[in-house]
């Protein structure tokens, strides 16, 4: 079968729900394509924090109103080492807050407003195919329940994450790759256990990094640091919860309560950047893209961030006929991405202990943690990052 949209989108996480919706709600028509089903995507446990700015376009998208009644309001964060817990206040320092609700709900909500849009989403496409991206013609090949069928589109969003087929569709020599490796991991867990902070707590312990998060009222979410290579088995509840005990409490008696572990699972770390995004009428977007390190909350966000530019290049395309915003779009986008890279790298080796690292390292970061936590403006700096460098002003 031979379906014509617009732009073809490959892949139903965040970066390509939200576009299909952003591009639904100003008439342009598109067709998503994603590999896995319906409940694995929705399931699939990810990131957290969403920066001001993301929650203003989940509004804009018209999906912001269980954001707004079940969404976590989270005005500032905790800094642990050294036994002491000292809070950054991001609302007294920037006037922004960033906003607590799980990518898995951000997932549902698009999926949600997808299916009452009309427009066409394929779970569970095989063999997918990105073509004739530097023709006039492009299209996607895939499979559907044992049917073959092309898109003929305008344009495709290549949205399917860091090992997705759109990035590797490319010719080697049409983009080069900035990429760093980290020798650490995240184990997380979420656990049936009242939050204990009203926010999330960044802690460096001599033993690791580790961090307290949540989810709902009732839900706590929690990391630490582990090696990649670690087996889950390794890592029974009881052993997770000391370990989380023994980085995370601080002086004045804080830790997180326990409950019953509901879902685990480890995580590597990378940096990584492809450049440039957009390879005649393919725009990658999202983790297709770009990875960063977890630690500056960053991933979801940016992804939210490069879709916001496409939709306005698509819009000032078939709207007024403008294709610059489309010609801008790589570079727009990858002024964010590296500032992006930088806090999250910054965030990371400022908290995680490296096989590597001495004693001497160790005081330096807890040194760097001091002075971030008395100074104004380093505070200022880290707020200002963490709840979103606003869009405007980033192409002054
Ligand atoms: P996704 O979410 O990976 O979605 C890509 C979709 O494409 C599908 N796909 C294909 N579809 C069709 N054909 C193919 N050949 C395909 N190959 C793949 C996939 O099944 C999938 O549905 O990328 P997207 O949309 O760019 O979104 C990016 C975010 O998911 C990611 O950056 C964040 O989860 C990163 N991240 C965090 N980001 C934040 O902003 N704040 C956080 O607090 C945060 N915490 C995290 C995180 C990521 C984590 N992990 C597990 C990597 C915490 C963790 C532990
Ligand atoms: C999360 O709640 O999953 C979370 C929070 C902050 C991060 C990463 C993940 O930096």
């Amino acid at each position: 079968m031979t379906i014509r949209t617009q732009v073809a989108i490959v892949g139903a996480g965040p970066a390509g729900l939200l576009l299909g919706q952003l591009l639904h709600l100003r008439g342009i028509d598109s067709v998503i394509v994603e590999n896995r089903s319906r409940e694995y995507v929705i399931e699939r446990v990810r990131a957290g924090v969403l920066e001001h700015g993301t929650v203003e376009l989940m509004h804009e998208a018209g999906v912001g109103a269980r954001l707004d009644r079940e969404g976590l309001p989270h005005r500032g964060v905790y800094l642990a080492f050294d036994g002491q817990r000292r809070r950054i206040d991001f609302e007294e320092l920037t006037g922004r807050h960033v906003t607590v609700y799980g990518q898995n709900e951000v997932v549902r909500d698009l999926i949600e407003a997808r299916s009452a849009s009309g427009r066409p989403l394929y779970f569970e496409a095989t063999d997918v195919r990105v073509l004739g991206f530097n023709t006039g013609r492009p299209t996607v090949e895939f499979r559907h329940h044992d049917a073959t069928n092309e898109i003929a589109c305008d344009f495709i969003a290549g949205c399917d994450g860091f090992r997705g087929v759109s990035r590797q569709s490319l010719p080697a020599a049409a983009w080069r790759a900035y990429e760093r490796e980290y020798p650490l991991a995240w184990l997380g867990i979420l656990a049936h256990a009242a939050p204990s902070s009203e926010e999330l707590v960044y802690s460096l312990s001599e033993r690791g990094f580790a961090l307290f998060s949540m989810r709902s009222p009732r839900v706590t979410r929690l990391y630490l640091q582990c090696a990649p290579d670690e087996p889950m088995d390794a890592w029974p509840d009881e052993r997770i919860w000391n370990e989380l005990d023994s980085r995370l409490a601080t002086d004045d008696g804080w830790k997180p309560n326990r409950g019953e572990i509901f879902q685990k699972g480890i995580t590597g770390m990378r940096s990584f950047v492809a450049e440039p995004m957009r390879h005649g009428r393919l725009f990658l977007a999202g983790d297709a893209a770009h990875i960063v390190p977890p630690t500056g909350a960053k991933g979801l966000n940016l992804a939210a961030a490069d879709v916001r530019t496409l939709a306005g290049a698509f819009c000032a395309w078939y709207l007024d006929g403008c294709a610059r915003l489309l010609e801008a779009y790589s570079a727009t986008c990858l002024r964010r991405v590296w500032r992006a890279q930088r806090f999250s790298f910054w965030m990371t080796s400022m908290l995680h202990r490296s096989p590597s690292d001495t004693d001497f390292d160790y005081r330096r970061q807890v040194a760097e943690l001091d002075y971030l936590t008395h100074s104004r403006a380093a505070m200022t700096s880290m707020a200002e990052n963490y709840t979103g460098l606003p869009f405007e002003g980033l192409n002054a």
